[in-house]
C-alpha cells in the first residue's frame, strides 16, 4: 500500500491561511475529493478536497495552524486499485472555495432550496449579499443547506462573526414565529417570496431524478441571489461586423501559424474595454451599503464558458493591455483549462465585467444574468450575413446582435444605450480602438 503525502494545494492568492476545521482523523477512510480540511482568510472559507481515495493514517495540521500552498497536511495510504495516480501539481483539485472572492465569477456554494428562510429582517438583502463572504463550518453549512437557509442572510455570533448551528436555528425560529420575513422581504416590503409547490411528477409518466453537478448548484445559488437583488434591464443592439471579421479572416492564416485561433469575442473584449474606459460605471461595483459605486482602474473580463460539468467564468486579466494574439492565447488557455476542470480559484476571481458569448452556437438575442457584485454583463449571439438599405440601396452586410444586462441602481437606462450604442460603433469600425 502507498503512502500518498497530500500537501497544500493552489489556494490562489492566499498565504498563511487559518486551519479552522480539521475534517478527518487519523484511521478515516476518504474517497477522491471528500474534504479534508477548511481553511479560512478573510475573504474565503476553503475545503480541501482529497486528490486520492484511501486510509488516512497521520494528520500533521491542527485547528488554528497557518499554512500556504504546499504545505504538508496529512499522509493517505492510497487504496490498491481504486485510488488515482498521484496528481501533478496542476493536477490536484482545485479548493472548493465556498465564498468567493469580491467579484468572482458565479460560481461556488450550493444551491438554493425553494423556500429558504431569513435571518432576520433587520439583515436586508443587500448588493454585495451574493459575493459576501459568511463563517461557517462545513457542518453548519450542511445543516443549512438541508433546512434551506441562506446563510448569506444569517447573522452569525461565534468568534469573528462565525455563524454557528444556533444561529441558523434562531433564524427559522425568527421567521416561523413571524418574527423576521422570508427572504426577499427587504427588497420586496415584505412580499417575500412565494414557494414553487411540489409535484410529484411521476404521477403523469415516467421520471428519472438525477443530483445536479457541483457546479452547477454553485452557480446556480449565485445566478439566483443576482437574479433575486439585481433590478436588471437588458439592453440589446447589434452591430455591423462586417469589416471586423474580414480583417479578422485576413489575419487567420497568420494567426493560425502561431497556434491560435482567431475568434470574433477578442476583438469584442477589446472594443468592450474601450467601452468601459468611456462609460466607467459599466466596471464597477455598488458599495456594501448601496450608497457609493466603486469603480475599478483595472479591466479583467470575465468570459462564461460551457463545460461538460456546467458553466464557468474564468477572467482574461488586464484586457486593456494585451494585444489581440496574446487575449486569444489567454482565452484559448483559460477554456481548456475550463473544460478540464483545472482552473483554480485565482483563475476566476477579479473579475470587473463578464461577457457570455453564444455566438459559436446561435440564436438572436438573449438576456444574461448580471455576474454581480459586478453591476454589467454582455451577451453575444451569431452574427448573419442581412440586408441593410445605405440611403440608396440593400448591401449584405454580417451583423452580430448583442445585448448587455445591467444594475438599475448602479446605471440609467440612457447610459445602458449609450454604452451599447458606443462599443457597436468600436466593432464597426476597429480603427478607432487605436485612438
Ligand atoms: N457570430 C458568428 N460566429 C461566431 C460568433 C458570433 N458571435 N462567435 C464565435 N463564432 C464562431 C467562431 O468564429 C468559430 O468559427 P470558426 O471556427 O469558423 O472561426 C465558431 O463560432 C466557434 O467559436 P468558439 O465558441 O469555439 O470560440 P469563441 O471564442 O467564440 O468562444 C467560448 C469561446 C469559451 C466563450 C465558447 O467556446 C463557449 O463556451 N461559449 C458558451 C458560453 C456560455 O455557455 N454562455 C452561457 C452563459 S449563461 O448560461
Amino acid at each position: 500500500m502507498a503512502i500518498e503525502k497530500i500537501n497544500v494545494p493552489d489556494i490562489g492568492d492566499f498565504d498563511s491561511v487559518e486551519v479552522i476545521e480539521v475534517l478527518i482523523a487519523e484511521g478515516d477512510e476518504v474517497a477522491i475529493d471528500d474534504s479534508l480540511i477548511t481553511l479560512e482568510s478573510d475573504k474565503a472559507t476553503m475545503e480541501i478536497p482529497s486528490p486520492v481515495a484511501g486510509k488516512i493514517t497521520k494528520v500533521a495540521v491542527s485547528v488554528g495552524d497557518s499554512v500556504s500552498e504546499g504545505d504538508y497536511i496529512l499522509d493517505i495510504e492510497v487504496v490498491a486499485g481504486a485510488a488515482a495516480p498521484a496528481p501533478a501539481k496542476e493536477e490536484v483539485p482545485a479548493p472548493k472555495a465556498e465564498t468567493p472572492a469580491p467579484a468572482a465569477a458565479p460560481t461556488p456554494v450550493a444551491a438554493p432550496a425553494p423556500v429558504a428562510p431569513a435571518a432576520s429582517a433587520s439583515k436586508p438583502v443587500n448588493p454585495q449579499a451574493m459575493g459576501a463572504s459568511f463563517h461557517a463550518s462545513p457542518s453548519v453549512r450542511s445543516f443549512a443547506r438541508n433546512l434551506g437557509v441562506d446563510l448569506t442572510l444569517v447573522s452569525g455570533t461565534g468568534p469573528k462573526g462565525r455563524i454557528q448551528q444556533t444561529d441558523v436555528e434562531a433564524a427559522i425560529k425568527a421567521v416561523m414565529s413571524g418574527q423576521a420575513a422570508a427572504p426577499g422581504a427587504g427588497a420586496t416590503g415584505g412580499a417575500g417570496i412565494p414557494p414553487i409547490p411540489a409535484i410529484d411528477f411521476s404521477q403523469f409518466g415516467d421520471t428519472t431524478t438525477e443530483e445536479l453537478g457541483r457546479i452547477k448548484k454553485i452557480s446556480g445559488k449565485f445566478l439566483h441571489a443576482s437574479w433575486l437583488n439585481v433590478p436588471h434591464v437588458t439592453q440589446f443592439d447589434e452591430c455591423d461586423i462586417t469589416e471586423m471579421d474580414q480583417f479578422r479572416k485576413d489575419q487567420k492564416a497568420a494567426a493560425e501559424k502561431q497556434g491560435i485561433k482567431l475568434t470574433p469575442l477578442v476583438f469584442v473584449m477589446k472594443a468592450v474595454v474601450k467601452a468601459l474606459q468611456d462609460f466607467p460605471s459599466f466596471n464597477a461595483s455598488l458599495s456594501e451599503d448601496g450608497q457609493s459605486i466603486i469603480k475599478k482602474h483595472y479591466y479583467n473580463i470575465g468570459i462564461a464558458v460551457d463545460t461538460p460539468n456546467g458553466l464557468v467564468v474564468p477572467v482574461v486579466k488586464d484586457v486593456d493591455q494585451k494585444g489581440i494574439y496574446e487575449l486569444s492565447r489567454d482565452l484559448m488557455e483559460i477554456s481548456a483549462k475550463a473544460r478540464d476542470g483545472k482552473l483554480g480559484p485565482k483563475d476566476m476571481s477579479g473579475g470587473t465585467f463578464t461577457i457570455s458569448s453564444l455566438g459559436g452556437i446561435g440564436g438572436t438575442q438573449f438576456t444574461p444574468i448580471v455576474n454581480a457584485p459586478e453591476v454589467a454583463i454582455m451577451g453575444l449571439s451569431k452574427a448573419k450575413m442581412q440586408p441593410v438599405w445605405n440611403g440608396s440601396e440593400f448591401e449584405p452586410r454580417l451583423v452580430m446582435p448583442f445585448s448587455v444586462s445591467y444594475d438599475h441602481r448602479a446605471i440609467d437606462g440612457a447610459e445602458g444605450v449609450r454604452f451599447t450604442t458606443t462599443v457597436a460603433n468600436y466593432l464597426s469600425d476597429l480603427r478607432q480602438l487605436i485612438l
